[in-house]
């Protein structure tokens, strides 16, 4: 076993006859709805609103019962992952190209869980390129404005050689910053910067965090 298997299968224990729950992206996550699947298969209720369309396809394929976010009033729990944590369960998600829709899903979530493995755990967030979502159009002047504020972005491509594209059609910028000192101010920042769509700073966006280990047991921040 590893870690995010650990992770991935502690947090399935949470999840509640009858519940909807958001379902993240990612390797970490895919854990979760491997055990996730199994309890359907065996009568469990539930409806899941994935975060990006990776993860519609691995729900369709395991006959997890999925609804868009607009056809549900509230979700009960989103389980996602991420990329780093700090102690103060502020992250940076996004390296899977999904944080528009998981920004979306975890703002409708009455709680959410991150899932992790130890990997993921940081003093001071930044050593993770941030993801940033802006539109195409324009795309190079965020990124020399970005450029000039010496936040070094580099536009995401994808295994073709093209710019990456979101599930949302756009594209993404990665700033490597190395540590983020003031992560609210940036957040601030990006969020009124024309052309950003969003950003990978999760602050204030989780209630716990469970961090998987290969000897298969899990601590909770
Ligand atoms: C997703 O989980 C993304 O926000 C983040 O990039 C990813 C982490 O991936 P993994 O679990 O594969 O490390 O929610």
């Amino acid at each position: 076993m590893d870690g995010k298997q650990a992770a991935g299968r502690r947090a399935a224990d949470e999840i509640k006859d009858g519940m909807t729950i958001g379902l993240g992206t990612g390797s970490t996550v895919y854990y979760f709805l491997e055990a996730l699947a199994k309890k359907v298969a065996n009568g469990f209720k539930m409806t899941g609103v994935a975060t990006s369309q990776k993860t519609i396809d691995l729900a369709n394929e395991w006959k997890i019962p999925m609804h868009a976010l607009n056809d549900v009033a509230k979700i009960d729990v989103t389980v996602d992952g991420a990329d780093e944590v700090d102690s103060k369960l502020n992250g940076i998600k996004g390296g899977g190209g999904a944080l528009l829709y998981e920004k979306l899903v975890a703002k409708a979530s009455a709680r959410r869980i991150w899932i992790v493995d130890a990997s993921k755990k940081v003093e001071q967030l930044g050593a993770f390129p941030l993801p940033v979502e802006v539109v195409p159009f324009g795309w190079k002047h965020v990124h020399a404005y970005l450029s000039e504020k010496g936040y070094r972005p580099e536009l995401r491509y994808a295994a073709d050689g093209q710019p990456y594209v979101t599930d949302a059609h756009h594209y993404i910028l990665d700033l490597h910053l190395q540590s983020i000192a003031n992560a609210e101010s940036l957040a601030n920042e990006l969020d009124h910067l024309t052309g950003v769509v969003e950003h990978g700073l999760f602050l204030g966006m989780t209630e716990k965090v469970i961090i998987g280990y290969p000897d298969g047991h899990t601590e909770t921040l």
